[in-house]
């Protein structure tokens, strides 16, 4: 039995190890590929900005979600070196597309690791420079258990962030297990509803009184309130009748590469 769960555990690390090595040999291969999902202003429908999502184009795997390896990438150093990747690649590509007089920003999503990592807001400002991205253009998406494990230090980074310039959400809210008094001790520009609640807000009552009670919280405290996860045409009039700003789904444009996504605004 005890063998067992040693091998067990054992096991759990050599996988992790192992993949995170892999990655960064990924990263030197250039398999890692950033997909772009569109957000657009509910009321208008304009696109306001792509979020950038790591996608791992593996040799045998295929192409792997960051499910399959970010858990993994944030017990070594292989994290850093993938954000760094990630804010390099979304920044670049994002000069290209405003070059390109696609006026829309860039969402990205940022690992709790990073969260700690006090050279983020240099690398982050360093980065804006190379690209000569406005850095009102850049959101930083950080998801709400990120921020609840270490509200100290998701106090000084979002400060420091800040101070550059750029945009801080808090993504996948309402699955945190959180308490609210977060919300009014950082410095946050937005709430970005999980999309559990809204995949279910046209046939819950309760889920529809979460959104609805959301919005009014984020506006009240001034902040923008995006939806992720429309999935039909009933979902995006429900976010539309509640107030949304902002939303994204497949019912809109699903992640795809930046190719197809400039594509798809351009034959909007
Ligand atoms: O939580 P975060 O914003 O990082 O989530 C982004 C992920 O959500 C992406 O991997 C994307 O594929 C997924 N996603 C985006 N829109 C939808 C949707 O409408 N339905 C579902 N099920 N997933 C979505
Ligand atoms: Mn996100």
């Amino acid at each position: 039995m005890v063998r067992k769960l040693l091998n067990a555990r054992l096991g759990g690390l050599f996988d992790r190890v192992t993949m995170a090595g892999r990655l960064r040999g990924a990263i030197d291969a250039c398999e890692l590929r950033l997909f772009y999902q569109p957000e657009v202003e509910v009321p208008t429908g304009r696109v306001c900005r792509l979020e950038g999502l790591v996608r791992w184009a593996h040799p045998q795997k295929g192409v792997l979600g960051p499910e399959a390896f970010i858990r993994a990438a944030e017990r070594s150093d292989a994290i850093v070196r993938l954000m760094s990747w990630v804010l390099e690649t979304g920044l670049s590509d994002c000069r290209r597309w405003l070059d390109e007089d696609v006026r829309v920003g860039i969402s990205l999503n940022l690992s709790s690791r990073c969260l700690r990592d006090a050279t983020l807001p240099d690398v982050v400002g360093k980065a804006l420079a190379r690209s000569r991205v406005a850095p009102a253009m850049l959101t930083l998406e950080v998801t709400e258990s990120a921020i609840i494990a270490d509200l100290d230090t998701a106090a000084t980074t979002f400060r420091d962030l800040r101070a550059t310039g750029v945009r801080i959400a808090v993504d996948d809210y309402g699955t945190g297990y959180s308490s609210l008094a977060y919300l009014k001790h950082l410095p946050i520009d937005e709430i970005k509803v999980d999309r559990s609640f809204i995949a279910n807000m046209t046939t819950r009552r309760e889920d529809a009184a979460i959104v609805r009670s959301t919005v009014t919280l984020a506006h009240e405290l001034g902040q923008t309130i995006v939806a992720e996860g429309g999935e039909d045409a009933a979902t995006w009039n429900a976010l539309r009748t509640v107030g949304c700003d902002i939303g994204q789904g497949f019912h809109l444009c699903r992640p795809s590469s930046l190719e197809e996504t400039l594509r798809w605004i351009g034959d909007r």
